[in-house]
């Protein structure tokens, strides 16, 4: 999707960055002649940044689930868990966390939290009685390794854990903010969050829903963990409410971005460059939002969402922010 940074930040061409010269006026936070540290936070190395959070993501999971008994039970877990994953809603609460000027040590267990919460629903989306997948992450999805019943109760194991691994391992925050995470986590998975997404998601099956429902499933289903992450991120990072809820309507609009960009990949891309099966969606007769919209309003809206998640970080340290700010472009313009 290089139309949407193209149109809205007037990449230089060829250069890959963003030249801070060349930011709209609304990435901008003052209107004078930016700093160094800013021209520098404008050209963030999130590839880099990302695969740093990331292994230090997978090494905290590791020694959070070890292989103890019942040895294949935690087998299962660390099978799902540490397989190969993009890691963003873990990198969404350091990234949090640091915004506020937390360190990432505050807020890796709760970053392990989420990536746990994840995990599960991958596994219990691949079951046969959900989306009956038999691959996830480029294997053998955990119920066609493991069997079905194990597959359910490491999902139920993994909450459990998630839970017990903010309250037990997050260090130096008071504890009425672990309190605060703990309760946003439970209600970001709960029957108003990511099972309400997934129960509206099965009960619309073969019927004709508009974009309202659509828009449902896909802010509870996929926006909701990824705002509970950032949410968390700041609360044991030591933001205030206000910093709260703007990186929740960050992430809420991150979310959604996230699926209208796999819709409009669905039908824009060959199979090849998805590395998955291109045209699913229409061949599966898959409500999307360029079925519902066209594709042309489709990319406006995935142009608009990346607006408006940059403009929740206006309030915020530049720096501090690029993080945030670049992994929103990276959304919008992922190829596959
Ligand atoms: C109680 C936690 C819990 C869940 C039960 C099964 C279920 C309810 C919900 C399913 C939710 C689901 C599968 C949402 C999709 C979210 C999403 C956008 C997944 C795509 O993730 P990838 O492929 O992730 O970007 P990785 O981590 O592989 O990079």
């Amino acid at each position: 999707m290089a139309y949407v940074t193209a149109r809205l930040l007037a990449r230089a061409p060829g250069s890959g960055r963003v030249p801070a010269a060349l930011l709209s006026a609304s990435t901008r936070l003052h209107d004078g002649p930016i700093g160094q540290a800013e021209a520098a936070a404008d050209r963030f190395d999130l590839t880099a940044y990302m695969a740093d959070k990331a292994r230090r993501v997978d090494a905290a999971l590791d020694r959070a689930v070890p292989l103890r008994y019942p040895e294949q039970l935690h087998e299962s877990m660390r099978y799902s868990l540490l397989s190969a994953g993009k890691r963003i809603c873990p990198i969404l609460a350091l990234a949090s966390c640091e915004l506020v000027g937390g360190d990432e040590a505050t807020a890796m267990p709760v970053a392990c939290a989420v990536e746990m919460l994840h995990a599960v629903s991958l596994i219990h989306d691949d079951l046969p009685c959900m989306d009956n997948d038999d691959l996830r992450r480029g294997q053998p999805s955990n119920h066609r390794v493991f069997g079905e019943g194990t597959a359910v109760i490491t999902g139920d194991a993994l909450i459990a854990l998630a839970f017990e691994h903010v309250a037990a391992s997050t260090a130096r925050v008071p504890a009425d903010r672990v309190l605060r995470a703990v309760a946003e986590y439970g209600s970001a998975i709960g029957s108003e969050g990511l099972v309400a997404g997934q129960f509206v998601d099965i009960d619309s099956e073969g019927k004709a829903v508009g974009v309202g429902v659509l828009e449902y499933i896909h802010l509870h289903k996929t926006a909701r963990l990824l705002e509970a992450a950032a949410a968390c991120g700041v609360m044991v990072g030591g933001g205030g409410d206000a910093e709260v809820e703007s990186v929740k309507r960050y992430a809420r609009c991150v979310g959604q971005l996230f699926q209208v960009v796999d819709d409009i990949l669905d039908v824009t891309k060959t199979t090849e460059e998805l590395g998955k099966t291109a045209g699913k969606d229409v061949a599966s007769g898959k409500t999307t939002y360029p079925k519902l919209m066209g594709l042309e309003k489709a990319q406006e809206l995935a142009q608009t969402l990346v607006v408006k998640a940059e403009a929740e970080l206006h309030g915020f340290d530049r720096v501090k922010a690029a993080p945030l700010r670049h992994l929103a472009r990276y959304i919008a313009d992922r190829q596959n």
